[in-house]
């Protein structure tokens, strides 16, 4: 990715990022990053990839500091601007964190951190003070830190290096021929690879333009596409299903507007969960635009997408993206060339390791394949997601969540027995969080909820419980998932 800050030199003049309708350009953007390098390195000469863990809103200075801790070989670690504090906590811990950048809105979430760490706290408007030399960075070097759900015990953090990042970046710029005419609207959480690399790094890679705004609104998005300051938009599932339902609530000559500017846009792109035939028809309708859904995961960037010339089939994520090795194969690893088998990935974006988990790591790979979970066919040349090897995650909203994450917190409550916690199905989240429990003593569900809140963030929140006095058991005395799954249908 380091890359970028050599082509920047010839877009200088060009606004590389938008944000409260302010324009910045490459040359703000790359001298910002330099002086925030050398504020980090303060007297040093490398960071040595010490950990930076930064928690801003999505904005010129996320950019900046997330380019200026790379300028100065540190490893960037975005945190979710929505996570309580145990959450941020956790990441901080887990990363052996020696800086945190805050800005002004999350202090009073962050306070805790000046008595439970021993780390260097910066804010924002602090670090634009120095100029000094800065290292060079080898492009094998750890750049960046993502947090993950998986099957086992707590998040994971997923480590790429500027080559990988550089890769996977490379290969969304040939895939959808991004270009330094885009105007890319990033709305996405930017603790997440979809939002980070696909609708940000991507597009400054091409020397395009990103616009943020200032939260999440069906309103505002829709306000950008009238005024066409978008070419290209990413957006999982659930944020085309929400902006369906609002512009159902518009008047008809407001309809008719957006109906015409939505024409203009390049391409609309969707990923993170399945998107549902019925969103790509409505969006269709309303926009002219056939969304073009691709496939990816936080270990490996975007890596299968239908194409942006040809046919954009509704249920399927496409093909190989470019530098990107595909194969399905059965339970023994062997391959299945059709399928139905688990998605299986190589190529130079795949991600360099979990944090300090060498076992997870090596347990995630066979034969140097990532092994991503995802069942698939292949049909036609296109594959088709079937469904995931375990129950244990959900999608909800774009958002992986471990259902096992969840049943752990729900058991700190002495008034729970036992749990268990289930996707069910549902046409805007995707998945919606249910949890089924064995109670000790009458609960009272706003309480409960209320608890929740406290320790997890919203997006892993259940939003529907079952109160049981047993939970469906196979004769080993493993909860049968499915069961519930059905009960909570049910309801
Ligand atoms: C929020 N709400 C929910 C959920 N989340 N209800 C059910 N299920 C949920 N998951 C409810 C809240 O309780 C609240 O309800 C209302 O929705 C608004 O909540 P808020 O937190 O403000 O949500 P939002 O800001 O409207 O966010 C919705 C969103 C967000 C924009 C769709 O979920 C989002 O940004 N998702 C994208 C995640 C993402 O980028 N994932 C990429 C990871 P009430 O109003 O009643 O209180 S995957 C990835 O990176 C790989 C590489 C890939 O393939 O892309
Ligand atoms: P995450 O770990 O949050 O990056 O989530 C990655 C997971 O999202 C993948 O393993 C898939 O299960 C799911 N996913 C991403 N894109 C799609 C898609 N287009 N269709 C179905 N599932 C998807």
């Amino acid at each position: 990715m380091l890359d970028f800050f050599l082509k920047s030199q010839y877009y200088k003049n060009k606004v590389a990022i938008i944000d409260c309708n302010q324009n910045y350009t490459y040359d703000e953007l790359l001298e910002a990053s330099k002086k925030i390098a050398s504020t980090l390195l303060n007297g040093q000469q490398d960071l040595h990839e010490s950990r930076v863990a930064f928690i801003v809103d999505p904005s010129f200075n996320f950019v900046a500091i997330l380019c200026g801790i790379w300028l100065a070989g540190g490893v960037a670690v975005p945190l979710c601007v929505k996570h309580p504090y145990p959450s941020i906590k956790y990441v901080l811990e887990d990363t052996k964190a020696e800086v945190l950048i805050y800005e002004d809105s999350y202090l009073k979430l962050i306070e805790p951190v000046f008595n439970d760490f021993c780390v260097r706290t910066l804010h924002v408007e602090s670090l634009k003070t120095q100029t000094s030399n800065l290292p060079e960075i080898d492009v094998n070097r750890r750049a960046m830190i993502v947090y993950t759900s998986g099957t086992t015990g707590r998040p994971k953090g997923v480590v790429t290096t500027h080559h990988n990042i550089l890769a996977q970046v490379k290969s969304l710029t040939e895939c959808w021929e991004i270009t330094e005419h885009d105007q890319v609207l990033n709305v996405l959480p930017l603790h997440h690879v979809h939002g980070i690399i696909g609708a940000l790094c991507c597009p400054l890679y091409a020397a395009a333009r990103v616009e943020f705004l200032p939260k999440f609104h069906e309103a505002l998005i829709f306000d950008v596409f009238q005024k066409q300051r978008t070419s290209v938009y990413m957006a999982v599932p659930t944020i085309y299903y929400k902006l369906i339902t609002y512009f159902n609530t518009l008047n008809s000559k407001l309809k008719a507007n957006i109906n015409n500017a939505l024409k203009t846009l390049r391409v609309m792109i969707s990923g993170s969960g399945a998107l549902p035939i019925s969103t790509l028809n409505d969006w269709q309708a309303i926009s002219g635009q056939i969304l073009l859904e691709r496939y990816g995961m936080t270990e490996l960037g975007l890596v299968i997408s239908n194409p942006l010339h040809g046919e954009r089939r509704p249920g399927f994520i496409g093909l190989p993206m470019p530098g990107v090795t595909v194969r399905l194969t059965d339970d023994t690893n062997q391959e299945v060339h059709d399928g139905p088998g688990e998605i299986q990935i190589k190529g130079e974006g795949v991600f360099l390791e979990y944090w300090q988990n060498p076992q997870a790591t090596a347990s995630s790979f066979v034969d140097q394949w990532f092994k991503t979970g995802d069942i698939a066919v292949l049909e036609n040349g296109y594959y088709k997601i079937l469904g995931r090897n375990s129950v244990d995650i959900i999608k909800t909203g774009g958002y992986k969540v471990s259902a096992l994450e969840i049943e752990e917190v729900l058991r700190q409550r002495p008034d729970v027995e036992d749990c268990a916690v289930v996707g069910i199905k549902n046409d805007e989240w995707g998945e919606i969080i249910g949890a089924a429990i064995i109670n000790k003593l009458p609960m009272n569900t706003e309480e409960l909820i209320s608890w929740l809140k406290e320790r997890l963030p919203n997006y892993k929140l259940p939003r529907t419980f079952l109160f049981l006095t047993e939970l469906p058991r196979n004769v080993l005395g493993k909860i049968i998932k499915k069961e519930v799954q059905h009960q909570f249908e049910a309801l």
